[in-house]
């Protein structure tokens, strides 16, 4: 029994595998084992009471060992197997191989204008609204003092809906709702995309943003509108800027303006981005009584002014980009060299 227990430990110490370690159990306990077989066939009959009781007693101790030693073993090595497949599919650590790092998101361009130029008209006295993208024709058009009939439809090619709406072509779509809504005297602005089916260039998309301002009060004169451009410009470009004011002609305005400022990028040289180096910026001008008396407005006591500025241009006067396409591209490498905030 001694033999049997020292070479069943010894072999038992050998097993490194859960397959070793059934093979030892068959060896010992299995039908035929040596434990097994040492129980059937020794004689108890010729054995003492006293030998009967002790011969049992180390019978069972042995056959309890090998039992739980057995137990024991197979335990530890199905935890030495899994952590062995853990280790062959676990990526190996290597200190030495440069991080990933994190990339950190950045603002787009026109939404880093459109909060700077925000915060300029709030220091102003400016609301800021939002009106919707798709609008009824009303409150783009005829609100705005051009009907269905009226040549100045054609200077803004329209995507229209199959539901008689439209995608808005301009910010101006937001005077007469805010007019409704918060009467006189008001002052506001209105950042927002618009949509034109145009030919795209370096300076034209179909899709762009504008910042419209609205402002109404008694005895407003062309004299506050500048004023407000003024004020604008300086604060947007840190330095002086070379602009003209000439006249021009929008329906829902009168007198109507379009401020221009010189190209930063080439100077007023005229490049491909301006052409003859003047980009349209600020198209301006006193409300039409028309447009006002369409809001609710008393006519005899308020006027007020007007402007729809290009966001999208003047980012790219702002910052330099000579394509405008580059806005929409999606390519990150553009995005990143912009500044966390201006
Ligand atoms: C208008 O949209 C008028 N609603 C502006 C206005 C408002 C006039 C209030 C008077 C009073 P215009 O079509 O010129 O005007 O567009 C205004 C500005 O939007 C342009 O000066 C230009 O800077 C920008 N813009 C117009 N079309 C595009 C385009 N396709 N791509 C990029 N920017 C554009």
């Amino acid at each position: 029994m001694k033999d049997i227990r020292e070479q069943f430990l010894a072999d038992l110490a050998k097993a490194g595998t859960p397959r070793d370690v059934e093979e030892v159990r068959v060896r010992y306990l299995g039908r035929k084992g040596s434990i097994t077989t040492l129980a059937k066939t020794t004689d108890f009959s010729k054995l003492s009471p006293d030998e009967k009781r002790q011969f049992g007693q180390q019978l069972n101790d042995l056959k309890r060992l090998a039992e739980e030693e057995i137990a024991r073993a197979a335990e530890a090595v199905k935890d030495m197997a899994g952590r062995a497949s853990q280790a062959k599919t676990a990526p190996k650590l290597d200190l030495t191989v440069p991080g990933t790092g994190h990339s950190v998101g950045c603002l787009h361009p026109i939404t880093l204008v459109q909060m700077e130029l925000e915060r300029i008209f709030q220091g102003m006295g400016f609301m800021v609204l939002t009106g919707p993208e798709v609008e009824v024709e009303h409150y783009n058009f005829d609100s705005l003092n051009i009907p269905s009939d009226h040549p100045a439809r054609d200077m803004q090619d329209t995507f229209w809906l199959t539901n008689g709406m439209l995608m808005r072509t301009h910010t101006s779509a937001n005077q007469v709702r805010a007019l409704e809504r918060f009467g006189a005297p008001m002052r506001a602005i209105f950042p927002g995309r618009c949509f034109r089916y145009e030919a795209i260039d370096a300076s034209h998309e179909n899709t762009f943003y504008q910042l419209e301002g609205l402002l109404v009060d008694r005895g407003i004169s062309v004299a506050n509108l500048i004023a407000v451009m003024k004020a604008l410009l300086s604060q947007v470009f840190h330095r002086d800027v070379t602009v003209r004011l000439r006249p021009g002609f929008f329906p829902f305005v009168e007198p109507g303006f379009e401020l221009d400022l010189q190209c930063v990028l080439c100077g007023g040289q005229g490049c491909s981005t301006c052409g003859d180096g003047w980009i349209e910026l600020i198209p301006c001008g006193l409300v039409h009584p028309r447009v006002l008396e369409y809001g609710g407005i008393d006519t005899s006591v308020f006027s007020g002014f007007a402007f729809g500025l290009g966001l999208t241009r003047l980012a790219m006067m702002k910052f330099g980009v000579p394509d405008i396409r580059l806005f929409n591209s999606g390519d990150v490498r553009f995005y990143e060299q912009f500044p966390a905030a201006v």
